[in-house]
């Protein structure tokens, strides 16, 4: 088991992108949102932004839930365009993510085409604009039908003028 750390640690090193994942994000962990100090949080694990991009397809992003979270909702051909940030983030961060977003009882992680928009991202790892990535993202399929009638968007702002913004409340139901 040892030795199985000191090689990882080692591989890491010399090719760091080994143990790393593209997560899309759409909701509370975008930049200038509220959940983003965690993505930032290099306690929790690595993270570096690559650009920003938006879906390939469209899907229902709504606004549910007593405490306002956003879900894109797993229906493709519904809904809009969905624009977000691509990052590259370690084993550590991804699994910190599942069980921050309750993952997979609230949101389940799948996989998405993304068309990336800018290559602004800070490291080498930017990608090219116009390219087509696939990435994870935390989406659900265990929503309320109803939830399928809601307002969708094509940009989540906490903020936005649907004046639904996410709040945490941990009273029971
Ligand atoms: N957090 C994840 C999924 C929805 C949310 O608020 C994200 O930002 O992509």
């Amino acid at each position: 088991m040892k030795v199985f750390i000191i090689l990882s640690f080692i591989i890491n090193l010399v090719c760091p992108t080994v143990y790393n994942y593209h997560v899309f994000v759409y909701g509370t962990l975008k930049k200038g949102q509220p959940n983003h100090s965690i993505i930032i949080n290099t306690t929790i694990g690595q993270a570096e932004f690559l650009s920003h991009a938006r879906t390939v397809e469209q899907y229902p992003l709504v606004i549910a839930t007593k405490n306002n979270y956003p879900f894109l909702l797993n229906v493709p051909g519904k809904g809009k365009l969905v624009h977000g940030e691509i990052y590259s983030v370690d084993q550590k961060m991804l699994d910190f993510l599942d069980e921050f977003e309750e993952c997979p009882e609230l949101y389940q992680r799948t996989k998405v085409q993304l068309e990336v928009q800018d290559g602004d991202g800070e490291g080498e790892n930017t990608l090219k604009p116009g390219s087509i990535e696939e990435a994870f993202l935390y989406s659900t399929n265990t929503y309320e039908p109803e939830w399928l009638q809601k307002p969708t968007y094509d940009n989540y702002d906490t903020n936005g003028d649907h004046g639904l913004p996410y709040h945490e409340d941990t009273s029971p139901e």
